[in-house]
């Protein structure tokens, strides 16, 4: 038996079957700072509900999984140190000795999947790292896209990542990449990677479409829905590139690897913007929490 706690307001979305949205923790203890991964994680959770679904945010507590968080569990592990931050490879053996940590894009969709959740929200997932060919460092959250069936609301990824060969694995993996109303890869801060989107599509029913359609023919996997930052809010690649070059850099100097990588070099890049950056996720996030909740309920209607 999976330990699986749903919240009293997930299951009464289920009961009355309204539209779910899982969203994600890592991002909270990881991805932003204190206290704004709190007002983040609360912002972005009123933006789903806003927009017409029932948000789940999603986190291993004392070895259980919890589906949908209340206050006080987001902000204790908004206020956490020590958390683990679970991808894949660890999330089974921690809950196995009953120890708390947040989820990434990959154990976020495994745990989706088993509340029967279809419809993901996050910033920007995880890929393959410059350097890779040398590191070996390539996000789990790839290799999940191409086995879980979940479809992730993302403004791309990541720009700390490398993009080509991010792009390049997912096609190997046969993960559907959706650019949102746009035929340009998103690069997070960005609108533009400047590289080509494989796909595009103009409404969440054509999304909701694509992801039954999958299931159907027997395709295993999920889809990475790829919305562009809002405009008001986008760092242009001509300012936010050198930034994150020097940010690698310092991470090379600093010996930093494994989990740590990500983790760090946001960091550094919000510091670098002076907060710029950090105010451009939340916004990204919040964008993707919207139209995640249009996919949902569009895959709950009647097809
Ligand atoms: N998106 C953000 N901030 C984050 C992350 C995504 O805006 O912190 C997290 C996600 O949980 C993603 C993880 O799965 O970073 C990728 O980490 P890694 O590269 O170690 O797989
Ligand atoms: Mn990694």
């Amino acid at each position: 038996m999976v330990p699986i706690v749903k919240s009293p307001a997930v299951l009464a979305a289920e009961q009355a079957n309204l539209p779910l949205v899982a969203l994600e923790s890592t991002i909270v203890t990881h991805g932003l700072p204190w206290p704004r991964n709190l007002e983040t994680a609360l912002l972005v959770e009123e933006t789903v509900r806003a927009a017409g679904a029932i948000p789940a945010t999603i986190a291993v507590l004392r070895g259980q999984i919890h589906i949908g968080l209340d206050r006080d569990q987001l902000e204790a592990l908004a206020q956490a140190t020590e958390v683990h931050k679970l991808s894949r490879a660890d999330l089974a053996a921690r809950m196995a000795i009953g120890q708390d940590g947040s989820t990434t894009v990959a154990a976020t969709m495994i745990c989706a999947r088993l509340a029967g959740i279809e419809v993901f929200a996050t910033g920007g997932i995880g890929g393959v790292h410059r350097g890779a060919e040398a590191s070996f460092d390539i996000s789990a959250d790839l290799d999940e896209l191409a086995q879980t069936p979940v479809t992730v609301v993302s403004a791309g990824a990541k720009a700390i990542l490398d993009l080509p060969k991010t792009l390049e694995a997912l096609e190997t993996r046969g993960v559907p990449v959706i650019g949102w109303r746009t035929d340009m890869f998103p690069a997070f801060w960005s609108r533009s990677s400047g590289l080509a989107c494989p796909l595009r599509m103009e409404t969440p029913e054509e999304v909701a479409r694509a992801h039954r359609l999958r299931a159907a023919m027997g395709i295993p996997g999920g889809q990475l829905v790829a919305n562009p930052i809002p405009d008001a809010h986008e760092i242009p690649r001509g300012v936010i590139g050198p930034l994150v070059d020097a940010a690698l850099k310092t991470a090379e100097e600093a010996g930093i690897s494994g989990k740590d990588v990500t983790p760090y070099l946001l960091e550094r890049v919000l510091e670098a913007t002076e907060g710029r950056s950090l105010e451009a996720n939340i916004a990204l996030v919040q964008n993707n929490a919207r139209l995640a909740a249009g996919i949902a309920a569009a895959l709950a209607a009647p097809s």
